[in-house]
């Protein structure tokens, strides 16, 4: 980033750009959570399974957010790693309610932070227990045990309990994403 462009940030006139991978099992709800984050206006009705990934925008009240929607298909996931090189942030989004793959999100989860390009890496990692309004939805404490969070010691992480059809729970997390990341001081 240039002087110019540094300058603009502390002067508030411009906001911060950050990368994030939005990562998760394919129905997770990633495009859907993803897509209630953009201003109203750009926001679509039909969601439809990611192929591939699709890049996001949405801004917060400092930073400029670009998003790399990733498909959580198995056939798409070994596209994930291509982006960690440059992700600043990581959104993995949980159906608390899908108990049965709860073990896969966890092997992938655990893939994600072995690999090469993340594992020394202090990147914050945002996770969204979603699909909260399911009767069998698991809680976001019952989610985290699940994953081993707790074993996440090298890393900023933080879990919110979501409802993606309804928007509920994503402002906390995204400003707990903001806080961490202006805490990064990554000018
Ligand atoms: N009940 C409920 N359904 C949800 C919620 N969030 C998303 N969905 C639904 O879950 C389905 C999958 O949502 P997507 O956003 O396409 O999921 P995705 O993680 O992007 O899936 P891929 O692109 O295939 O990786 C859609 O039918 C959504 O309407 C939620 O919080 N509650
Ligand atoms: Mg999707």
């Amino acid at each position: 980033m240039g002087l110019f462009d540094k300058l603009a940030g502390w002067l508030g006139l411009k906001k911060k750009e950050v990368h994030v991978l939005c990562l998760g099992l394919d129905n997770s709800g990633k495009t859907t959570i993803i897509n209630r984050l953009k201003p109203s206006s750009a926001q679509t009705q039909d969601i439809v399974p990611t192929i591939g990934f699709s890049i996001e925008k949405f801004k917060t009240s400092s930073l400029s957010f670009t998003v790399f929607d990733m498909s959580g298909q198995g056939r798409y996931r070994n596209l994930w790693e291509h982006y960690y090189k440059e992700g600043q942030a990581i959104i993995f989004v949980i159906d608390s309610s899908d108990r049965l793959r709860m073990v896969v999100a966890k092997e992938e989860l655990d893939t994600l932070l072995s690999h090469a390009d993340i594992i020394h890496k202090r990147i914050p990692i945002l996770f969204f227990a979603n699909k909260m309004d399911l009767r069998d939805a698991l809680s976001s404490v019952k989610v985290s045990q699940l994953l081993c969070l707790e074993n996440i010691k090298d890393k900023p992480w933080h879990i919110c309990a979501t409802d993606g059809l309804k928007g509920e729970g994503l402002q906390g997390g995204v400003d707990w994403l903001q806080g961490n990341l202006q805490a990064e001081e990554m000018w």
